[in-house]
């Protein structure tokens, strides 16, 4: 195995950094990849894998909100040939806004809000000082990655609007943290990023990507809508157009003058996939792939069926071993 390919998952809170994960393994297993937990950590990694995919798959259910920083380690197996190995920590999204943890007392309202680091029932009890040290670790952390997999949630966004704040004070103080010698170019962060845009099986951000004509089914498997990866960044770049998505140019903006722009890619995903209909094809007028509930948490109504998961994990590695190797 290569040495490990360190990923720094980023999102605000909510925006599905946790169910990307947790869809992982059904997502390698469609490509014909498999992955399995490694290193210090083993069985904890290997625990999360297994348990989320059954959560997802068989209860229907999407993770709980993430009330501290887990560190995960897993090996990517292809079909053939030698894998990687990936190490990231899923956190509190809350994390990366800081300045709020003092004020954003209420975790009643269901966003995974550092808040609820300190108020989650049977989670940990952690004071404010143990908050602060637990994030400036892990901005320490995000500074030393490789790379970067940053979820852009249109969800969130258009309900809330907050998803540029979750990302430039962070990496305001990642870049302060980068020492010089690893700049690219004298100033740009040496880090890959893999922009996911996520939910795309959102009925309204579905439907909005197919007036502006950007969907197309993909030509394998399940022939589920896709964004194809080339025009990814041209979808977002319109999407930063579209009403109530006003942080996406800014984000957009933000990570081109912190990173060296050949080295940003963009992804269109969805965790959980849409819905097909009973002849296992995707009907344009009923794909919706969560069903709400009066007297719980939303279900999953069908299958999942991951889109662009594996996919930027598989970027990220094969552009910082390149990147290592010398490559541009
Ligand atoms: N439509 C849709 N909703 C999703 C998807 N992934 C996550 N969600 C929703 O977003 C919520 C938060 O996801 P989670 O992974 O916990 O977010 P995190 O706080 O970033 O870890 C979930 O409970 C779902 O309601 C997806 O692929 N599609
Ligand atoms: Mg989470």
């Amino acid at each position: 195995m290569a040495d490990p390919v360190t990923i720094g998952l980023w999102g605000a809170p909510r925006s599905g950094k946790s169910t990307v994960l947790s869809c992982l393994r059904i997502a390698a297993h469609a490509r014909g990849w498999r992955i399995n937990g490694v290193g210090a950590d083993a069985a904890e990694a290997e625990r999360f894998l297994a348990e989320h995919t059954n959560m997802l798959d068989q209860d229907g259910l999407f993770p709980e909100p993430t009330d501290m920083a887990r560190p995960l380690s897993w090996e990517f197996h292809p079909p053939a040939g030698p894998g990687f190995t990936v190490s990231l920590q899923d956190v509190p999204g809350g994390w990366f806004k800081g300045s709020s943890i003092a004020s954003d007392s209420t975790a009643s309202n269901s966003w995974d809000s550092a808040a609820s680091v300190k108020s989650t029932p049977g989670g940990p009890t952690m004071t404010q000082k143990e908050v602060d040290e637990a994030r400036d670790k892990f901005v320490e952390h995000l500074a030393a990655c490789n790379g970067l997999l940053y979820i852009y949630d249109p969800v969130r966004e258009r309900e809330v609007g907050d998803s540029y704040t979750f990302l430039q004070e962070t990496l305001g103080l990642v870049a302060q943290k980068v020492e010089s010698q690893r700049l690219v170019d004298g100033s740009k962060l040496p880090h890959a990023v893999a922009v996911c845009v996520t939910k795309f099986d959102d009925p309204i951000v579905f439907h909005q990507a197919r007036r502006g004509m950007w969907g197309t089914q993909s030509d394998d498997g399940d022939r589920m809508p896709i964004v194809k990866d080339s025009l990814a960044p041209l979808f977002f770049e319109w999407l930063s157009r579209q009403p109530n998505q006003d942080s996406a140019r800014k984000v957009r903006e933000a990570l081109v003058a912190h990173f060296d722009n050949t080295r940003i890619a963009y992804f269109v995903t969805s965790a959980i996939g849409f819905a097909l209909d009973e002849h296992g094809d995707f009907d344009p007028s009923d794909f919706d792939n969560i069903t709400p509930a009066s007297d719980g948490p939303p279900r999953i109504a069908d299958q999942i069926r991951p889109i662009n998961v594996l996919e930027p994990f598989l970027w990220l590695a094969e552009r910082i071993r390149a990147g290592s190797l010398g490559a541009p």
